[in-house]
């Protein structure tokens, strides 16, 4: 209050405030001022980059003033905000987005073009902003879209990570991982050295009495670091509401200690303490769907948790409202278990230092939280060790042990003769050393939890939280299936079909309300409209060509029908799979006649995606991909009858560009893996069909689109049990093609067989746990129905046309909707008119 201006001087402060441009020659004022002033730059000095960080500081400047008059609306309207924890938003490219929402791309194309730049080329200066490793961390960036133009009152916290996912670049055939310093330059940041908290961490929980004779639990000494909040805008499309993604950074808490250690002339020990303070925010961990207990990541979640509470918490208080209203000023969605501890520490805030009583704090705590999971495989749950966290976080450990403790009780009271469950239910995991499980204190600690596809919650339901319920009954379980922002995912990706699209159901309304797409299907038969769809499609691909042409000196027909995987390597998701079938195809190709040759469609096998540095078998996956593209790409014999290609370094800005030109891509994990997947929505929303397996959201895509829209195959997850089971015992037959492909493999056809051996061996001789064996027939003979649908072109695009017009279920605008009214209960607040 004291930090406010005195009411007679706010005429004059009102008077001065900044607007934002309007205008062509308003944007290009702001840009040029900010060449010139910003980036001491001039008009004989300013290439792309300096023309991307002028017009995007002007972009930013206004998004910063919209974001002030969000915050201030939202503050005083006093109504419920979502918190969305996320250790990951993978968002991409900020400026195309900016432009595209606050409706002023075609004003930035005009003032650029005068100054004479090009708006793509000023665009596609952006580094991604890459702080997530897959489906995960994109989702979060799509909701914070579709929150922030729904107009949600809703903020996002993260950390402020140096290093993003690593840059790959393919070597020789090999991954290599790069660091990826992506704050060089970040005009779209803002930092706030004003907000920032101390953190503590290790310490000892000791026992004091305060003046009423109570006896508190208190945890001291140890040490603290720093978290200084850095805020992005989040801005909403076709509305003012401008959103905030709050990034804690970490450094030495000031003060204290550095000074001593100058003083003592420990110069260099007080450097020592600062960078290892600044190591919790340093790198993102680069692993997905696995669990590897580092210490460091746990601290990593404690201080972003830690910090984001504390910021949460301090702007509950400013309400004067008493703390049993907090879950009606507060939802926080907890975006898998990584940010578990914050359920924890609210309990820790409301019992220690607030004084609340241990049922009042459990009950705000529990009403506060949601939990999603995006996992059932056991080898991503996570789980940290008893004497990790002991050391880490004393305070903590004791507090799980109550809630433990109580859960425990409560369970004993319900269903009294069952020892076995509550050894099946406790937090704590009876093994060498004990294990905190995460999954099991967010769903005790949340009222709602939830699935990502409707599979995918059964499969929740009845594998890793079936006894919870039958504690709870299943209403504290429900589904939320994915979705994917329209507004990135079809029209800045694929500017022409959004076009043509919008020229057909009347507005571009439909990026608002995406179920408007069915009116496309009255075209499905129009001649016209046909063709320009097939050439927007061709023209997608050849930008495509373009790119693996500059990047992997490659030159792929057009004309091909381009058949797309890409996403994180991992054996559950069977790139192997692909890549073995490609080997079967060129086989088959090899063997074939001129006569049949030329009944065969071309087709172009391309591949992306990064590997966990440490997961060996995906990247010898990544090789063999390579491997066989060496050889088929080189095979004069073979021609465009088949390319294989690896694309570098697959991200969100590349994602725009390879999903608009898929004829077909490949979902195809082994049944009941893959909790939801997102790019399949992506891939069908831009005119491509998908071949899939009965997993994740392909079911729900294919109850939309219609089961003649899509290509399934495989086996289905009720029977991957026991299947399993067959191999373990003995019953495990290698397929016969795929015995000619190893044969081809081990005889060197890709080099040096020795390097593929563990990868031919998981399956051949340690079980086939991914079941690739299983699903071969039905894939390559499903790939065979591809190809002879391809070659009816106008079938096919009726196919795509009516998938396309069926997509309004999977825009992330939906599911906002859902998770607002069955989990958050928030109202949105639209600016006024
Ligand atoms: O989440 C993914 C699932 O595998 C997809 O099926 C699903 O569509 C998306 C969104 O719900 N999970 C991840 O991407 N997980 C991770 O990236 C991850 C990261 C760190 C630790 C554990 C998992």
């Amino acid at each position: 209050v004291e930090s406010s201006i005195p009411e007679p001087q706010r005429d004059a402060w009102k008077k001065h405030s900044a607007q934002g441009f309007k205008t062509k020659e308003e944007f290009q004022d702001e840009t040029v001022r900010h060449i010139e002033t910003s980036l001491a730059r001039s008009l004989f000095n300013c290439d792309e980059l300096a023309a991307y960080s002028g017009a995007s500081l002007a972009f930013r400047d206004r998004l910063i003033i919209e974001w002030n008059k969000t915050q201030q609306r939202q503050t005083f309207a006093g109504q419920k905000r979502v918190y969305y924890f996320s250790l990951e938003f993978l968002m991409g490219r900020a400026l195309d987005n900016a432009m595209l929402n606050v409706g002023l791309k075609d004003v930035a194309r005009d003032g650029l073009s005068e100054l004479g730049f090009r708006i793509e080329d000023v665009i596609s200066q952006e580094h991604d902003a890459a702080l997530g490793n897959g489906g995960l961390g994109r989702l979060a960036a799509c909701f914070l879209d579709s929150m922030a133009t729904m107009n949600y009152p809703a903020w996002g916290y993260a950390l402020r990570y140096k290093y993003g996912i690593f840059k790959q670049e393919i070597v020789d055939g090999y991954q290599v991982e790069i660091p990826d310093y992506w704050l060089d330059f970040n005009p779209w940041e803002f930092p706030r050295h004003d907000i920032t908290v101390d953190i503590q961490f290790y310490g000892s929980v000791n026992k004091h009495q305060n003046e009423d004779g109570k006896t508190l639990s208190v945890w001291e000494g140890g040490e603290i670091v720093q978290a200084v909040a850095y805020d992005a805008p989040i801005p909403g499309y076709e509305t003012s509401t401008t959103n905030n993604l709050r990034l804690w950074s970490s450094k030495a808490s000031s003060g204290e200690f550095d000074f001593q250690k100058f003083n003592a002339g420990e110069y260099e020990g007080s450097v020592a303490d600062q960078q290892r303070a600044e190591t919790i925010s340093a790198v993102l961990y680069p692993n997905d769907n696995l669990d590897r207990g580092k210490e460091l990541r746990l601290k990593q979640q404690y201080f972003w948790c830690a910090a984001s509470l504390f910021d949460i918490v301090r702007r509950f208080k400013k309400t004067k409202k008493p703390w049993s209203a907090f879950p009606d000023q507060v939802a926080i969605q907890l975006n898998d278990t990584h940010p578990t501890l914050a359920i924890v520490e609210l309990q820790r805030i409301l019992i220690d230092l607030e004084g609340l009583e241990w049922d009042d704090a459990w009950h705000i705590v529990v009403n506060t939280f949601g939990y999603t999971n995006h996992t059932v495989m056991p080898e991503a749950l996570e789980k940290w060790s008893v004497p990790l966290l002991q050391h880490l976080l004393p305070r903590h450990l004791l507090i799980i042990y109550d809630i433990n403790m109580k859960f425990l009780q409560m369970v004993e009271k319900q269903f009294p003769k069952d020892r076995d469950l509550l050894g099946r239910v406790s937090i704590i995991e009876e093994s060498q050393p004990k294990m905190v499980r995460m999954a099991f204190l967010a769903t005790i600690g949340s009222h709602k939890v939830n699935g990502v596809a409707e599979l995918h919650s059964d499969l929740v339901k009845t594998t890793i939280l079936k006894d919870f319920v039958k504690i709870y009954g299943p209403d504290k379980f429900t589904n939320v299936t994915n979705g994917i922002t329209p507004r990135r995912w079809l029209h800045q990706a694929n500017p022409r079909l959004s076009e043509l699209i919008a020229s057909k159901v009347g507005s571009y309304e439909f990026l608002k309300d995406l179920t408007l797409l069915n009116k496309l299907e009255h075209y499905v038969d129009d001649k016209d409209f046909k063709k320009e769809w097939q050439d927007i499609k061709y023209a997608n691909k050849v930008r495509l060509a373009q790119h693996i042409m500059n990047t992997t000196g490659v030159k792929v027909n057009p004309k091909a029908l381009f058949d797309i995987q890409v996403k994180r390597i991992h054996e559950y998701k069977r790139q192997q799979l692909n890549i073995l079938g490609v080997i079967h195809r060129y086989l088959t190709i090899k063997a074939m006649s001129a006569e049949e040759r030329k009944k065969l469609a071309p087709r172009v096998s391309i591949f992306g995606g990064k590997a966990a540095p440490g997961y060996w078998m995906a990247k010898t996956i990544i090789h063999l991909v390579c491997s066989v593209g060496e050889v088929v790409n080189n095979d004069k014999d073979v021609g465009d009858l088949l390319k294989v290609i690896y694309i570098e370094d697959y991200n969100v800005s590349k994602a725009e560009i390879i999903t608009p030109a898929s004829d077909i891509s490949e979902h195809i994990s082994t049944a009941g893996t893959e909790a939801s997947g997102t790019s399949n929505m992506k891939f069908v929303l831009n005119g491509g069909l998908i071949i899939g397996t009965c997993d994740g959201a392909n079911i729900e895509i294919t109850r939309e689109i219609g089961e003649n829209n899509i290509f399934l195959f495989g086996n289905l997850a009720e029977d991957v049990e026991d299947l399993r089971h067959a191999h373990t015992y003995g019953k495990f037959q290698l397929d016969e093609d795929l015995k000619k492909v190893f044969d081809a493999i081990k005889g060197g056809l890709f080099g040096d067989a020795g390097h593929f051996s563990a990868l031919c061996n998981s399956i051949v001789d340690h079980g086939d746990y991914y079941l690739v064996s299983d699903d071969f027939n039905s894939y390559v003979k499903t790939h065979a129905l591809v190809d002879e649908a391809y070659k009816d072109q106008d079938e096919w695009v009726s196919k795509c046309i009516t998938s396309v017009s069926r997509m309004g279920f999977f825009s992330s605008d939906r599911c906002i909707q859902e998770y607002a009214d069955m989990i958050w209960n928030v109202e949105p607040l639209p600016p006024k008119p």
